[in-house]
Parts: structure tokens; sequence; C-alpha cells
């Protein structure tokens, strides 16, 4: 097993400057010849070998500058092919470029690994990145060689009408025997990840967009017949999202086309090939009778993202892999930029935060960890993280917090001007950031370095006579593997001094002012202290607003202090996040009361909190519905060193009834306000209103009522939306009603035939925390709706039964996890990408009990055993064990 370093960086000693490939497609195989025009690399140390990637290609024929070669010029392993050219003669290949012919047969339709060239329900289409490519045809697959391709297609017209790769069709005509062919080329310089191809018989749905320098774009969506209608918000999201990039960052599309297919078997979302995108189906079919609010959201995210990324990915793209955050963290914080101006910036923010903490701080505190740009890896492909993903776009906002709008414009405008065209990487976005603003970046650049999650403990003293305020504020960040003893972040903390009417006092430091920009604190030390004056009285402290740095951050605040806060913080984030540790303080309270043997006991104190932000009219829908919504307990689990999972599953359970029966009438007024029968509309105000009618509803429905699900039945058999249909549907089947075999018997009845509902369907019992959840599960994958080669139906099941439903994963036999490592058994050599992301799911072991830990460890020690594992399996398992 072979570990690659970002140290060992070298340039490729060869490049290629135009590729032509010619696609032979039939329904058991193809034949794929590439004709590479290569040259030394004059930036590179001289080589003789041509080394170039390939796996599982069967070569047929290969030549070189017009000699066709013999066995001792060449020399074909498992991964690479090598040809040494001081054995061809006449070939001077150090001082001209020489052209290279391979021919491969390789076998789409028993592709399951759905890297490279696959099938998926009967039409092709490719995934190259991050090294899929080197299953199409021999290539230096490596984002730093860039070429222009052109791209023949021939396959049977009746079958394949559609013929599709990157760039621009320049010919297209028949051919014998019923076949057709079509020719694109891609003007720009592209790495191979970047390779796309598609055939099939797609219905199209077609518009245009018109840049603001008057360019006329042809925008082009394929799905899979019969399903145009689901089509019109992708189409409409992507026209927004190339009229935002306009206007927000200056940025303009490129080529005269851009099409998008949706596929049903893909392993990521979506894959942002240069003017050909590959979408997931999850995130471009959307209709309000089979989409949720959330799931329009998604698709609209998703779409612009992928766009986004013709600048932040394609134009400027990676040096290599451990660059990856330098285009998705990048390209992430644009997308949480876009959605947030097209729905809300809190909740936006609020939605971004709770995958950080759920997920992000739990990778960063395990066997994965990694800094942003990671220093080595087995498998690239199990670093498509949400620490590169998510903690990569947290510290570009950080650029955005301390540089402003403007300055990180500037920066991001330099960032182009420098290198449009090249593969480059987080370094030189740095120095892009700094030399347009002329500020010193040199230690902010550790948080490419360093791995973990900062912890922040602030102390404060007030003094009444001289009216001044002093903060005590350190910070450390704990080990992770293979670094210890980091050094001090700069982290911009920005708070607010609330006066007793919850108004913000002025901030102002004694000394040291450049240490406090506007409402942000400058924090670089370990330990620093704050000296504020002109603090008029004793202020309630209101830390690290709009989560301005992605780390934890300790204050010992009181019960009086955060309910304050959540009813008065002018920065929403902060009052969502009083609300938060206000329900965190009380769980971890019952937990310590089941830990002493005595009952648990519900702080009356909570109910007027929760009842005044119930109350309070002049707050969003969506934002009442998320500071009502009790803390996840996969973010609670990270709180502490181990947990007893027991305890915490009944404190969540408690406090959640406790909150149902104390305020049973508000939820229950709010809920009949708010849910609305009748006509359906998706504007801001009906979407606020289904997100807060349906927190009510999970009250009422935690109260174990015949009322209560009487209501929720209601709901699902009278929606004329997913929305409200699958928020009832996940209540009834999270629940004890008794009747919910029934309810979901009919459900599937009724969308079987929408594969992305059935796949709600299928999660919706997966995460059925009651114990008779294991064996239904094992029930659904023998399912006809379930099918273990289509990602999507492995994480509705699988995935989400071991990510999302601790009590029944967890459960105290070890059946949860018996479950999903059977699971990872059938998986791994069927799509090993896929089977890794299950396997990740053992990451947290050491935060449980000894028995469970034992249980898991066995669990993982099996699978390391297994035959021929494949590496992306092998690096999850092997480390988790570590
Ligand atoms: N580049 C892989 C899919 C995405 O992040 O857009
Ligand atoms: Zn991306």
């Amino acid at each position: 097993i072979l570990v690659k370093y970002r140290k060992d960086y070298k340039p490729s000693a060869f490049l290629i400057n135009k590729v032509s490939l010619n696609f032979e497609l039939f329904d058991d195989y193809t034949i794929v010849t590439a004709r590479l025009m290569l040259q030394a690399n004059p930036a590179a140390d001289s080589s003789d070998a041509l080394v170039l990637d390939g796996e599982d290609l069967e070569l047929q024929g290969i030549d070189v500058a017009g000699q066709k070669l013999v066995q001792e010029q060449y020399e074909v392993e498992s991964e690479q092919l090598t040809i040494w050219l001081s054995k061809i003669e006449g070939l001077d290949y150090q001082e001209s470029p020489f052209e290279l012919v391979t021919k491969v047969k390789i076998h789409p339709a028993q592709n399951t690994s759905l890297e490279g060239l696959y099938l998926s329900n009967g039409k092709f289409c490719t995934q190259c990145e991050a090294e899929g490519f080197r299953k199409i045809t021999y290539y230096l697959d490596r984002p730093d060689v860039m070429s222009t391709f052109d791209v023949r297609i021939e396959a049977e017209k009746k079958k394949y009408p559609h013929l599709l790769s990157n760039g621009n069709q320049i010919e297209h005509g028949s051919l014998a025997n019923g076949r057709h062919y079509a020719i694109w080329q891609d003007p720009f310089r592209k790495p191979s990840y970047l390779f796309a191809l598609c055939a099939g018989d797609y219905d199209l749905l077609e518009d245009h967009f018109t840049t603001r320098s008057g360019r006329d774009i042809k925008l082009e969506i394929y799905v899979d017949k019969g399903k145009l209608e689901q089509c019109h918000h992708a189409m409409a999201s992507l026209k927004k999202a190339m009229a935002w990039d306009e206007q927000v960052f200056g940025l303009e599309y490129d080529l005269d086309i851009y099409m998008i297919v949706a596929v049903g078997d893909f392993n990521m979302g979506a894959m942002e090939n240069k003017g050909l995108n590959i979408f997931n189906t999850k995130y471009v079919l959307a209709h309000p009778e089979t989409a949720t609010d959330q799931d329009f959201e998604d698709v609209e995210a998703v779409i612009a993202h992928e766009y986004f990324h013709n600048w932040t990915g394609n134009r400027v793209t990676c040096r290599d892999w451990f660059q990856l955050s330098l285009k998705e963290g990048l390209t992430v914080f644009r997308d949480q930029q876009f959605t947030a101006d097209q729905t809300d910036h809190a909740v936006k923010r609020i939605e971004d935060v709770k995958v950080i903490r759920s997920h992000q701080f739990a990778e960063d505190a395990g066997p994965m960890a990694h800094p942003i740009r990671p220093d080595s890896y087995i498998e690239m492909n199990n670093f498509y993280t949400v620490t590169v993903y998510n903690k990569g776009a947290e510290i570009i906002r950080m650029y955005h917090t301390l540089l402003g709008a403007d300055g990180f414009r500037r920066g991001m405008d330099l960032y182009f001007e420098r290198h449009d065209g090249q593969a480059v990487t987080c370094e030189d976005f740095v120095s892009a950031m700094e030399d347009a603003n002329g500020y010193d970046l040199k230690q902010f650049r550790r948080w490419y370095s360093q791995a973990g999650t900062p912890e922040v403990t602030v102390t404060s003293e007030y003094d009444e006579l001289h009216k001044k305020l002093t903060l005590q504020i350190g910070q450390s960040c704990p080990d992770t593997p293979g670094q210890s003893n980091k050094q001090p972040f700069h982290i911009p903390l920005k708070l607010g001094l609330l006066d007793k009417d919850g108004n913000d006092l002025a901030l102002e430091l004694a000394s040291n002012k450049e240490q406090l920009t506007d409402d942000i604190l400058h924090l670089t030390e370990a330990e620093q202290t704050f000296e504020f004056v002109g603090v008029s009285h004793k202020p309630v402290l209101s830390l690290l607003r709009n989560f301005s740095a992605p780390v934890r951050l300790f204050y010992d605040y009181n019960d009086h202090e955060l309910a304050f806060l959540y009813a008065h913080d002018k920065d929403p984030f902060n009052r969502w996040e009083a609300g938060q540790r206000l329900f965190t303080r009380v769980i971890w309270q019952l937990c310590a009361e089941q830990e002493a043997g005595e009952p648990m006991q519900f702080p009356l104190h909570l109910v007027n909190a929760v009842q005044n932000l119930l109350a309070d009219d002049s707050l969003d829908g969506r934002f009442k519905a998320l500071a009502l919504t009790l803390p996840d307990i996969k973010a609670l689990i990270e709180e502490v060193e181990r947990v007893n999972l027991d305890h915490l599953i009944a404190a969540h359970d408690f406090l959640k009834r406790e909150l149902a029966k104390q305020l049973e009438m508000d939820w229950l007024v709010h809920y009949q306000a708010n849910h609305h029968v009748g006509d359906f509309k998706q504007d801001k105000a009906a979407i606020a209103k289904r997100a807060f009618a349906g927190v009510c509803l999970s009250y009422l429905v935690a109260l174990d009522k015949p009322k209560a699900y009487e209501l929720a039945v209601s709901q699902l058999v009278n929606s004329n939306n997913m929305t409200d249909a699958e928020t009832a549907l996940q209540l009834l089947m999270h629940s004890n009603y008794n009747q919910k075999k029934q309810i979901a018997d009919d459900f599937y009845r009724k969308w079987q035939d929408e594969e992305l509902v059935v796949n709600k369907w299928l999660s919706a019992q997966a995460t059925d925390p009651t114990d008779k959840t294991i064996e239904r599960v094992k029930g659904l994958i023998e399912h006809p709706a379930f099918d273990i080669k289509n990602p999507n139906k492995v994480r509705s099941v699988v995935g989400a039964f071991a990510g999302s439903n601790l009590p029944q994963f967890h459960r105290r036999d070890g059946k949860g996890y018996v479950f999903l490592a059977e699971q990872i058994k059938q998986l791994y050599s069927v799509n090993p990408q896929t089977a890794a992301r299950l396997t990740g799911a053992f990451n947290r072991w050491k935060k449980f009990d000894d028995e469970r830990q034992r249980l898991m460890c066995e669990q993982l020690q099996g699978i390391l055993q297994l035959p021929d594992l494949s590496k992306d399996v092998y690096e999850i398992a092997s480390k988790a064990l570590g």
C-alpha cells in the first residue's frame, strides 16, 4: 500500500499539448483510441521513461511517432504503462514534440465503481475526478498536465441519439450499420479530470442566457425520458448563478454552450466537467410534489457550485490533489454566499455551521483528521471530505471577514489575473489575497497546515469603578494524528457587548488598538488580554458572532445570560447559538442526574425562554424552526471525551418530550397558524411557514398521543407537496404510532415510480430509532427498491442507518455494527468509494463505552481481513484502528 506525500511533488517529465480521442461505443465494450501530442517538460528533470497512468485497460495497439512499438520498448503493469523512449529509433524526444497513439478496449457495462466510463440506466457517462480518466485511456492523469481535447464519439444512433463531450460540437453525421458520430472540440486547456462524455437517449430542456457583455449562451439539461417537468428549477437556478457570478465577482461564462446531464448512478453530488456538468439526479430533479423545500435549495446550491467551478477550479485549477481545497473550499464559500443571497443570510449561516459542528468537528478530532491541505493520502477519493470542503470554506470566509467584501474581491481579481489558465497551489491563493490588500497573512497560513479544531477559552472581569471590561483569551489546538504542539492561529473573533436593553455598546480597547478592527478581535497568541474601556455597565458578552472562525468557544455563561441573548442578540447567529447552549446545558445536566441515579428534572426556566421565542413575530419562520430545534446528538458527542450514549439519548428524548408537554397548546396554536392546506406556494413566506409548522408538529408528535398522530397522518395524506409529506412521514416512522407499517406501505405504493421519493421512504425507515429497525433495514436491502450498485440507495438505507440512527446503529447487542460491516463486505469490490464512506461510520469508536468500543473494533478488524480489500476501505479502516 503506497502513501503519497505532498512534499514529494515534482513537475511531470512530459507535457501533453493536444489530445484527440476516438470512442467507439458498443453495448458490451468500448474501443478508445488516444492520440497524444507530447513533449518533454522543460521545467522538469529529463527522463527517457514516459510513464502513463492506466487501470483496467486492455491494450490493443501502441505506436510512437508513427512506429508500432515492440515488446522491449514498453512495459504494461496493473496501474501504468512505461515507454522507453530512448529505445525508439530516431526519436528526438528531448527536443521535439512527438505523437503517441494507443488503442484500448474497456468494459463500461461492467464498471460498477462509477469511476471512468460506465453505463447508468442504459446511458454512457463518465466520472474522472480525481483519477478516473486512467480507466478510460493511458494518460498523464494529474491535474497539472493540461491540454486541449478533440473528441469523436460513435455509437448506435437509435439507442444513443445524443453524443456529448466538452466544448463545442463541430461536426456530426451518420455511419453505416445504424451508427452515427459527433465531434467535439474544447478550446480551453484542461486537466484530464475535467473530461466528460455522455451518450444516450435523453429528454432535453433548452434555454439560453445573455451574458453582461452580450454573448448568447445555449443552456441544455439532459435527463431520463419523462423527467422534463422536474428540470425547470435547475434551469432557473443555473441562470441565477450565472447572473450572480457576474454581479458579485465580475465573472462571465466562456464557452457558447453549457450542458448538464443527470444520471441516477453517481458517487458524488455532481461534477464540474468543462461545459458538460454531470449531475446526480438528486441535484437536478425537483418538483414540489416530489421534492422538499430543502431539496429545491440543495439543487440550486449544487447547480451554482458546479457553475462557479468554471472559474474556481476549471480556469484556475489545482497543481496536485493535495491542493483540492483551493478549488473546493473556495467554491463552497461561493455557493454559500450565493444561497444566502437567494434565501436568508442567518438561516444559511446556521445551517452551514451545523454541518461543521456535527461532521467536521468529528472528523477533525478523529483518526482521519487532516489539514484542509492534507500532507499525505493513500486514496485521494477519501479526501473529498467535510474538512477540505466545508472547513476549507470557513477559511475562505475568514479572508472575507478580515479583508471585507471589497478586499476579498481585490484578492480574487488578482488571483485570476495571475493564474488564469494555470494549475496552482493554495499558497498562490494566499499570496494573491495578501498582495492585493497589503495584508500580512503569514500566521493565517497555519490554517492550511495544522489540523484539529482550535479551542478558544474566554474569561471576563468587569471593573465597575473604571468602566472597564477585561477579557482573558486563550487558544490551543488538540494533537491530531501526526501533529502535536500546534502553533497559535490568527483567529478573527467577532464580538458584541450588550447593554441591559440588548443594544450593542461601542467597542474600544485601552491599548494595542490594532488588535480590534471594527467588531473583530484578532487572536494571535496562546494567551492574550484585552481591556475594553468606556463600558458603561456590566455587559452580556456575545462572542464569536456569525461563527467568525471554525473554533470551539468556551465561556462560562449562566442561564440568565443565555436566555437574554436568545431573546435579544442583534447577531441572529448568536441568538440561535444562545438557545443551543441553553438546551445543551440542560441536556448535560439531565445526563448528570442519570449518572447520579436521580430522576431527570425539567428546568422550568426553559419554558419562558422558548415561549418568548415562539411568540416573537419579528422572526423568520425558518429561523424559528432552527432556534427551536434541539442540538444534534452527534454535535453533543463531540463535546465530551467519552459519552454515555444511553444517557445522552434518554436526556435528549426527555427534553424534547417535556418541552412538548409544557408548551403543548403553543405548539398546537402555532402549528395551526402556519400549516397551510390548499394552494401550494413556494415563496419565502410559504417556505418559512412550512419549516416552522414542521418543527411544531415534531413537538406535538413527541407527545405520543393519538390526537397528535392524527395531525401528522392528516398532513401526510392531504399534502400537495413533498415538504409536508416527508416531514409527516419521518415523524410517524420515528414514533410509536401503531399504524406506521400501513403508512409506509401506502407511501411506497403511491411513489414507487419516483426513485428519489422512494429513497426518502427508505431513509425514513432506516432512521427509525425504535428497536425493530434492525430487522427492517435487513428487509429493505432485499426490497426491489434497493440496489447495492446505486450509491443513492446505499446512502438512503445503509448510510442513513449508520450515520443518522444513533440508537439503533449503536445497539448494545452490536447488531447495528454487524449490519454495517456486512454491507461494506458486499460493497467494497463493487464500489470502493462508497464502501469507504460507509466505513467512516466507525471512526468515532473511541467516544463510546468499553463494550461498544470492543464491538466496533471487532468489525473493523474483520473488514481489514477481507480478501483483496480496496485501498479506499483499507485506508479508512486501518486509520480508524490506528
Ligand atoms: N469536484 C467534485 C464535485 C464538486 O465538488 O463539485
Ligand atoms: Zn466542488
